[in-house]
């Protein structure tokens, strides 16, 4: 099932589901090399979600700001691979929304429990706006909020459950938005985390 929310914001209801199993044993074994990590803000503040990457870069933070790296400043080596069907997946995703020829070179991993949220801000790291943005969903539901331009647009919040995938694109690309709750739970595949995969161009 497609929904457009709003033009260029398509949320294709349980789109993985199917490839849910396999797509987290990747992220297990991604994890494995390239492990989940919290994150400090350039403010000092520590994220709550936990985070990890693969492909040709990795988003990181710290005291020093927001950017993609070459490698893994834990293992000091690059980041795991992109597997081949997790980037088929969101090139598929993005080419259903309207967004053909996107070519992912980062899949940012986020893991969040209970109690995690993800404050409102926006994906400005990347160098091509134009280039949407694809989220896939694993496990625990979340309440995603989305808002505008500005810090204080009003906001609406949108359900994510295990297998919805997001498309982003056009002027809401730069839109504020974040985790406001996760719904708590034993999910079968992921036990009590929430695993959000963020298919970005970054370079
Ligand atoms: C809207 N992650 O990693 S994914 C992030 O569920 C992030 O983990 C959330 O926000 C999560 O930066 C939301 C959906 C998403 C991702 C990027 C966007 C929505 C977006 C960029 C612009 C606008
Ligand atoms: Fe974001």
């Amino acid at each position: 099932e497609m929904i457009e929310l709003q033009p260029s914001l398509t949320l294709i209801k349980g789109m993985a589901t199917a490839q849910a199993s396999q797509f987290w044993q990747s992220v297990m074994t991604i994890s494995r090399q390239s492990p989940f990590r919290k994150m400090q803000t350039p403010g000092g503040q520590w994220m709550s979600a936990e985070i990890t990457n693969c492909g040709t870069v990795g988003w990181v933070s710290d005291r020093q700001g927001y950017r993609y790296v070459n490698r893994d400043p834990l293992t000091d080596q690059p980041w795991p691979l992109m597997p081949v069907t997790l980037y088929e997946f969101a090139c598929e995703a993005a080419s259903r929304a309207g967004f053909e020829g996107f070519s992912p070179d980062i899949c940012l991993i986020n893991r969040y429990r209970i109690a995690s949220k993800m404050g409102l801000h926006q994906d400005r790291d990347e160098r091509d706006f134009a280039q949407p943005i694809v989220s896939v969903s694993l496990g625990l539901s979340a309440n995603f909020l989305f808002g505008g331009e500005r810090r204080n647009s009003s906001t609406q919040s949108i359900l994510l459950e295990h297998g919805d995938v997001l498309v982003w694109g056009g002027p809401l690309r730069k839109y504020f938005h974040g985790i406001s709750k996760i719904y708590p739970g034993d999910d079968p595949l992921t036990g009590p985390y929430r695993v959000n995969l963020t298919f970005r161009r970054a370079l």
